[in-house]
């Protein structure tokens, strides 16, 4: 079937030109891609794909992403090159929403893209540092808020091809360095688009107000968001996640974002979807209002869950300092051992960690950040064992620190070294085995004693191995 397709080009004046062609329909494409799809359920079977292709269950492509539990988010885009200043004044705020803090015009934000030119951009040095620290993928900005596109879309002349100086595949580069390091790369995306005059830049001053609409919206999914996302996956594909966000305009429906979690799926089968594709999520909390809501993971924005959620994915999603994108002034950056916690924390309660850096307008990831990766990293080295493919803690909240969980072991991630050398642990449901230092690669058993039915205590060393987070090994009856 034919349909109008509405696309932007720019002209010599530097204004958008829109041109509208006939093009073959996306998403009719996608309907038959999809027939017979619908909607899981947690745990439940999905897609019956097209071509005869295996369905496959949410448990199934949940699978790589339940044994990572750890992942690099990276903020980056126009909003480098003010880093948090616009007009000789300090923006309050997050760094990547500086256009709307700053009550920037679209007119005068666009041309931050002649700026653009990361000459110290290299895919492999940041796939390296993600791979050093222990992280097994990459969530990058495709597209924030501001619009800007980090490939060469061709629905738009916003993108780092057409509008810089640098006029490198910065996705491109990074899709290949992610396959040459077997690191998985994600997609964040964002819905609300502050520079598509059929999205939210008629709203100029207020781009983020939640209670106006936009007439052409519907034109702006079906003719420039669906066709992006296309390209992402068919150009740089598979991907890991789709990583939606900015649903709570007030434009975007449950229904809409059912409908993009399916197109989705019908470009790759086996893709996961975060719940920003639809409207479950309960703001900050992240977690999803109930099963009824699109998606595939809860995302908790700054925060830990207290309890986490039991037979419910998520991920906490969190930045090192106070600034998603890059702010040249924001240094209250969170201590290594203070991550390494929180990343113990996280898996203690079955979530996973997904940890921003902001990197600058010359493409770099700012030193701060590459230190304090480097000491998860090195952490994680010795420790990985305890987060990678572990589930929460089946003993509840400890006294000392956190647990993580695998088939036939504990892990007890020590925070608080006992002066006396005594570990109490309480409420364990199967006989203790063995139980060792995971630091200790001759795996010397540590003298385990009985005290009544479900609690034991270990007399470790008087010296921590890991000053901020030691890991005992219970090697239990399955
Ligand atoms: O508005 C965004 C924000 O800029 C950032 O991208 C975070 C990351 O989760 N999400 C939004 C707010 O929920």
């Amino acid at each position: 079937m034919n349909e109008t397709m509405t696309t932007w080009s720019r002209n010599r004046d530097g204004t958008l030109r829109r041109q509208v062609s006939r093009a073959l329909t996306i998403t009719v494409l996608c309907v038959l891609a999809v027939a017979g799809c619908r909607q899981e359920g947690a745990g439940s079977s999905i897609l019956g794909g097209p071509g005869g292709k295996r369905t496959l269950s949410k448990d199934e492509r949940m699978e790589w992403w339940r044994e990572a539990r750890f992942g690099m988010f990276i903020h980056w885009g126009l909003y480098a090159i003010p880093a948090g200043e616009w007009n000789g004044k300090r923006i309050p705020g997050i760094g990547e929403w500086i256009m709307e803090r700053a009550d920037i015009p679209v007119s005068e934000y666009e041309p931050l893209a002649k700026q653009f030119n990361p000459v110290k951009f290299d895919a492999d040095e940041w796939v390296r540092i993600a791979k050093n620290a222990g992280m097994k993928y990459i969530v990058i900005t495709s597209k924030h808020h501001d619009g800007f596109c980090l490939w060469d879309s061709k629905v738009s002349e916003y993108d780092i091809m057409d509008a810089t100086p640098f006029k490198r595949d910065v996705l491109g580069e990074l899709s290949r360095a992610c396959k040459r390091h077997g690191v998985k790369l994600c997609f964040y995306h964002s819905i609300m688009d502050w520079h598509h005059p059929d999205a939210q830049a008629p709203f100029y001053p207020n781009y983020n107000d939640r209670d106006r609409t936009n007439p052409n919206f519907a034109s702006y999914v079906e003719n420039y968001m669906k066709p992006q996302l296309k390209e992402l996956i068919d150009n740089y594909g598979p991907l890991g996640v789709l990583w939606f966000d900015g649903e709570w305009i007030g434009d975007w429906t449950e229904p809409q974002g059912k409908d993009l979690y399916n197109y989705v799926l019908g470009l790759q089968p086996n893709i996961i979807i975060n719940n920003r594709v639809g409207k479950g999520r309960k703001g900050m909390e992240g977690l999803s209002k109930s099963e009824e809501y699109a998606g595939d993971f809860g995302t908790p924005e700054q925060q830990i869950p207290a309890k986490g959620l039991p037979g419910v994915d998520w991920e906490s999603c969190m930045t090192m300092n106070d600034t998603w994108g890059y702010k040249s002034y924001d240094h209250n950056w969170k201590s290594a051992e203070d991550l390494i916690r929180k990343l113990a924390d996280i898996a203690s309660k079955g979530g996973n960690f997904l940890l921003n850096v902001g990197p600058t307008a010359e493409g770099l990831i700012p030193g701060p950040s590459v230190e304090r990766l480097a000491a998860m990293g090195e952490w994680m080295k010795v420790n990985g064992e305890s987060i990678y493919g572990t589930t929460a803690s089946p003993l509840g909240q400890v006294p000392w620190g956190r647990c993580t969980a695998k088939p036939g072991k504990l892990y007890l991630h020590v925070f608080d070294w006992p002066a006396d050398g005594r570990l109490e642990v309480s409420g364990l449901e199967h006989e203790v085995k063995k139980a060792y230092l995971l630091a200790d690669k001759t795996r010397t058993r540590l003298l385990l004693t009985l005290e009544g039915r479900n609690k034991i205590v270990l007399t470790l060393p008087a010296e921590a191995p890991d000053r901020t987070n030691s890991v005992v090994v219970l090697e239990i009856e399955d």
